[in-house]
């Protein structure tokens, strides 16, 4: 047997492959995020130590599905959709986790914790039957994810959360803003990916673009710029406290 027919793991990578890249790149990119935040977790004190722990996580999660789907996709050459939807079904809950966290010191309660999940599970799973089930009718459950996203975008930046994160001021309420905009801008990118890779009206306009690669590069900016939001406010709350104490 020839060895090299053996591990596909050996498999080249076609230069123009931008697919198997990202997922390889989006791999470690993860795994040295998840290896960060796990490291820098005894630094802080305990009220910030379980937001860093989310946010290794996060990125740990994503570095173990993202090892799957460069796998599958270098076995394949198929969009590896089930894993990606397992891989947000965890992890997007998650980042709703730590809105929640860090509103928490503010008074928030676990009620906006729930809603902010439920309506991120909603998102997901709609999204999920559009790219599958029911892929002839992917631009309608596209809208109902889209929905499900809008109303998360109205309750964090105009909601019972901003509410909060403006009585609590100072950093937790800049932190809580950035985080607002990696999900208006940050989230955004997916729909782009949804649309690329779907067939509908839109095809026109998005058709020309890989789902795999809009996706990873969304996946990027949003689980590792995310974590590293709630990183930068527990080093400044903690600095904080060291300079009164
Ligand atoms: C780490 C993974 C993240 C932050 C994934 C976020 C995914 C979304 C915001 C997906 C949104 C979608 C729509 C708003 C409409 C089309 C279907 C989706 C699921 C791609």
């Amino acid at each position: 047997m020839n060895l090299l027919t053996l591990p596909t793991i050996l498999d080249k990578i076609a230069s123009d492959d931008y697919v198997a890249f990202t997922f390889f790149v989006g791999a470690m990119a993860m795994m040295a995020a998840a290896a960060f935040f796990f490291l820098s977790m005894s630094s802080f004190d305990r009220k910030w130590k379980t937001s860093i722990l989310v946010s290794g996580l996060i990125t740990f999660i994503a570095a173990v599905h993202y090892w799957y789907m460069r796998d599958y996709w270098q076995m394949n050459a198929e969009s590896p959709t089930f894993f990606r939807y397992v891989d947000w079904i965890l992890t997007v809950p998650l980042m709703c986790v730590e809105f929640y966290l860090i509103l928490k010191v503010a008074g928030a309660k676990k009620s906006l914790m729930w809603k902010l999940i439920f309506l991120s599970v909603v998102m997901l799973v709609t999204g999920y039957l559009g790219e599958t089930v029911y892929r002839d009718a992917a631009w309608f459950w596209g809208l109902v994810s889209g929905i499900a996203y809008f109303v998360i975008v109205y309750e964090i930046w105009l909601g019972s959360a901003k509410k909060i994160a403006v009585q609590a001021g100072g950093a937790v309420l800049s932190a809580h803003k950035t985080l607002c905009w990696f999900v208006l801008v940050g989230w955004a990118i997916y729909p782009i990916g949804y649309m690329a890779g779907t067939p509908g009206w839109y095809e026109g306009v998005f058709g020309g673009l890989s789902l795999d690669v809009v996706y990873n590069i969304g996946d990027a900016i949003n689980k590792i710029g995310f974590g590293l939001v709630v990183y930068n406010l527990a080093v400044i709350a903690t600095e904080k406290k060291q300079v009164e104490a």
